[in-house]
């Protein structure tokens, strides 16, 4: 137990992970996009933010530092020796590493998610979702572990591999030490609401939410970074974050591999829920990399909400 005035201990993320008894390749497998993190950050830092010439699959034009995020996380994963199959938002390929052992892991990553916000200052995250085996194609609710890191003011670690939720941040000598252990959403009405997507597109149901959100209170909190949304309503404890079916986009923008399967992991494993307004995240079984979908993801009351709201008005 801790002396009242004494100096907290530090516990770092490998030790925190062997201190819970997690899987040795897992951990490993963790603490190398840990690693990698570090010369991501730095990079954000310091590096050029010029284009790169090249554009993904999506047509997107692509910073400097998307590429060079991939190449540094691919390098660590390959490196690892515990990785059997690699999909990263930034290509349009799968990489088979050694697909058939099934006590090696599939890990699919978005390496610079919201990448644009570099170019205004904001932050921005790497988000990965992981599962057992050589497939990153399975039911979403068999992933084995999830996590993101957030480039803000700090650099935190967020992760889950099932047991909870819990957040490290960056120190000075660049180490993960524990921030907050066991995180956990309350169930009341939000607090705060991050909408994507542009408001005259939105079905009637979503408008009559957002309607609701507002004359509840719930206060107006959007960056355009999933990884900082997400984060700000973790750590508020409440709030919800929407990228909905839209007018002219029937399957909302965000990416079902990428995005929402690591997201809706960690919100539910913080006691939160995740739904596409008409199912939960979780029960989706992405057949492609291009999957996308639309999300209500947060606190239960407000999910539920959402849902509600769609199943009366669409
Ligand atoms: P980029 O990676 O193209 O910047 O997209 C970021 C993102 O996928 C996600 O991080 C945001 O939540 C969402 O898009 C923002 O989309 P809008 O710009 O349409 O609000």
């Amino acid at each position: 137990m801790q002396l009242p005035g004494a100096t907290p201990l530090h516990i770092d993320l490998r030790r925190y992970l062997r201190e819970h008894d997690e899987d040795r390749d897992l951990t490993r497998l963790i603490c190398e996009i840990a690693d990698a993190s570090k010369y991501i950050i730095n990079a954000i830092r310091t590096g050029d933010l010029g284009m790169a010439g090249t554009s993904n699959l999506y047509g997107e034009a692509q910073l400097e530092l998307d590429v060079l995020s991939d190449r540094i996380i691919r390098k660590r994963l390959l490196h690892s020796g515990v990785v059997a199959c690699i999909a990263s938002e930034e290509s349009g390929e799968i990489q088979q590493v050694d697909p058939d052992d099934e006590h090696k892991y599939s890990v699919a990553y978005d390496p610079l998610d919201g990448s644009s916000l570099v170019d205004v200052n904001l932050a921005v995250g790497t988000i990965v979702s992981i599962y057992k085996g050589g497939d990153v194609f399975r039911p979403v609710r068999e992933q084995v572990a999830s996590m993101y890191i957030l480039y803000g003011p700090r650099t935190t670690l967020v992760y889950s591999t099932g047991r909870g939720v819990h957040e490290f941040a960056m120190n000075s000598l660049m180490e993960y030490t524990l921030n907050h252990e066991n995180l956990r959403m309350t169930n009341g009405a939000a607090k705060i609401y991050s909408p994507g997507g542009q408001r005259n597109k939105y079905s009637a149901g979503t408008e009559s939410f957002a309607q609701q959100l507002e004359a509840g209170g719930a206060k107006l909190r959007y960056s355009g970074g999933f990884v900082p949304d997400i984060n700000q309503v973790l750590m508020k404890r409440n709030g919800v974050f929407m990228y909905p079916h839209l007018k002219d986009a029937p399957d909302g923008k965000l990416r079902v591999l990428y995005e929402l399967n690591p997201m809706a992991y960690l919100i539910e494993q913080a006691g939160g829920a995740a739904s596409t307004g008409r199912g939960r995240i979780l029960d989706l079984h992405p057949k492609s990399i291009e999957d996308r979908a639309p999300v209500f993801i947060g606190s239960k009351q407000s999910v539920t909400l959402a849902e509600k709201c769609i199943a009366e008005a669409g």
